[in-house]
């Protein structure tokens, strides 16, 4: 956008500075859920007053003064440090929950004339990493030796942002190795702590580079600070080294990473002291093995879509295909591709997924299929059960990709010269008044998931799964459309997708 040929004392008729314009006023705002502020500094107050207008003439609220209300902030000064510092010496509790972007998105929106999806790529994010993460109150002073900012990190991941930029690797990768290993030995309560602690450290925007400066972090307890010491000091945890090296646990990781084997036939065969795989022995699980332990890249995801969109519209033009799982939170790579399949006509849904498991069969694409029906029954809700699994009709695909279909190939897989590689891919086809539900939950991550309900539970009094939300204190089920509703009924900043990566 150029800069505006009129000057600022013009303008300033027109939009006087200071003003908030409270709600009421935003008469032709669109987008009630997004509230803007536009950073003064380096934009200039001229070009500030240009982009306000603008946005204004397409629906957005803008805000005039950084305050409790406003959702997205929006610079031209990139230098996070320097801008992290003045936000905060603004003293809005709300900050650490409001999205900092940079001027790119604003662009981006204004082009679609809709707030546009926030990429990380938009994120301005403090670049270093400051010790004094605390779960006090804000604001705080900037502290003398450093000019890192100062944020309060909720214990709630859906009061996070994690997009797929993990700077602590080292450390997440150690807890989640001595989660499983306390999975392995049923001791529940050891294993979520740490993929609780994993799940925060997995948020903050850079490295930890001192104790201190994960000491005030939410579920991080002494043994996991312990871990983390010892690889600050050595580079490695002699702990975690041990169980990577222990027989139990490496077989049965081996053995968990076939489709369709969990803790319980792992230990079985384990205990039959089998120690690894042996020809023959696991015909159905075996299916296709070196193909479905091996990655699956976004290209290939996107092959699949295509696949399975052209296939769902085949058969009924008014079908609603959409990726979910960690593809939709944008990751590279996954162990399989997730897709919600549904369509308007209520009822029609589970039809619509047996067709297309049909059709798919047709074109010969399906090497293993098992179809689970609906057991979905709305007069049976809230589920105080609210276990992991949905009763949506579902499927759990084996599908064939041929090299042909995929940009850029497939992923390292050409050169056995089949041209072609096995995928893990699961439908699910809900309702289409279950589908926000469906969609918030399948998208995950399962630990952003996990938080979700909690925090639904605990500070909402209310339930929350893949079919539906139930207020316990009004005694009623809340209606939603999209994924931001039920963020707002739950009184929740939205998450970006991008930023569910918990
Ligand atoms: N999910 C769910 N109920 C289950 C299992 C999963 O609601 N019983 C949700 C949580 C995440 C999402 O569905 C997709 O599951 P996965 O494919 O296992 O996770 P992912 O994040 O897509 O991981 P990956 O990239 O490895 O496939
Ligand atoms: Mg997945």
């Amino acid at each position: 956008y150029p800069r505006p040929c009129f000057s600022f004392r013009t303008l300033r008729k027109k939009w006087p500075q200071r003003i908030v314009i409270p709600v009421s006023m935003h008469k032709d705002a669109k987008f009630e859920s997004v509230r803007l502020y536009l950073v003064e500094r380096k934009m200039g107050s001229s070009r500030r007053a240009f982009l306000t207008q603008l946005a204004r003439s397409k629906g957005f609220i803008v805000e005039d003064i950084l305050s409790d209300v406003v959702t997205h902030i929006v610079s031209e000064d990139c230098q996070a440090s320097s801008l992290w510092t003045w936000l905060e010496g603004h003293g809005v509790k709300t900050l650490p929950m409001m999205q900092v972007l940079d001027i790119t998105w604003f662009t981006d929106s204004m082009k679609q004339g809709k707030p546009v999806a926030v990429e990380p790529r938009h994120l301005i994010q403090v670049e270093m990493f400051c010790h004094k993460y605390s779960t006090g109150s804000l604001p705080m002073l900037p502290d003398a030796t450093t000019s890192t900012p100062v944020a309060k990190v909720s214990q709630y991941a859906c009061q996070r942002r994690t997009t797929t930029a993990n700077s602590n690797k080292i450390f997440t990768d150690a807890f989640e190795v001595l989660a499983e290993s306390y999975e392995f030995n049923e001791m529940e309560g050891q294993s979520l702590a740490f993929r609780r602690a994993a799940s925060v450290l997995r948020s903050l925007p850079s490295k930890i580079q001192s104790l201190r400066d994960a000491e005030s972090l939410p579920f991080l307890g002494k043994h996991s600070i312990a871990v983390i010491e010892e690889i600050l000091q050595c580079g490695f945890s002699m702990e975690v080294q041990k169980i990577l090296s222990n027989e139990r646990f490496k077989t049965l990781k081996l053995f968990m990473s076939v489709f369709g084997v969990g803790l319980k036939t792992a230990e079985k065969w384990y205990r039959k002291g089998l120690l690894s795989f042996t020809r023959g022995l696991f015909p159905t699980g075996f299916l296709h093995y070196g193909d479905i332990s091996r990655a699956v890249s976004k290209a290939e995801a996107q092959a699949l879509g295509n696949i399975i969109d052209e296939t769902v519209h085949a058969i009924t033009s008014d079908a609603l295909l959409t990726l979910t799982g960690g593809f939709r939170r944008g990751k590279d790579f996954g162990h399989d591709v997730d897709f919600i399949v549904t369509t308007p006509e209520m009822g029609k849904e589970e039809h619509l997924l047996t067709a297309v498991i049909e059709s798919l069969k047709h074109q010969g694409l399906i090497l293993y299929c098992d179809y689970r029906a609906s057991t979905f029954d709305m007069s049976r809700l809230p589920n105080h059960k609210f276990d992991a699994m949905d009763h949506f009709a579902k499927c759990f695909l084996i599908l064939r990709l041929d090299g042909s279909r995929v940009e850029g190939g497939l992923c390292g897989a050409e050169g056995d010269g089949r041209g072609w590689r096995a995928v893990r891919v699961d439908l699910v086809s809900p309702p289409m008044k279950q589908y926000a539900f469906t969609l918030l939950g399948w998208t995950g991550s399962k630990q952003f998931e996990r938080d979700l309900r909690r925090f639904a539970q605990k500070e909402r009094h209310m339930l929350l799964d893949n079919h539906a939300l139930y207020d316990k204190t009004k005694r009623e089920l809340l209606a939603a459309t999209t994924e931001q509703d039920i963020f707002a009924h739950l009184g929740l900043q939205y998450i970006e997708p991008c930023q569910r990566n918990a």
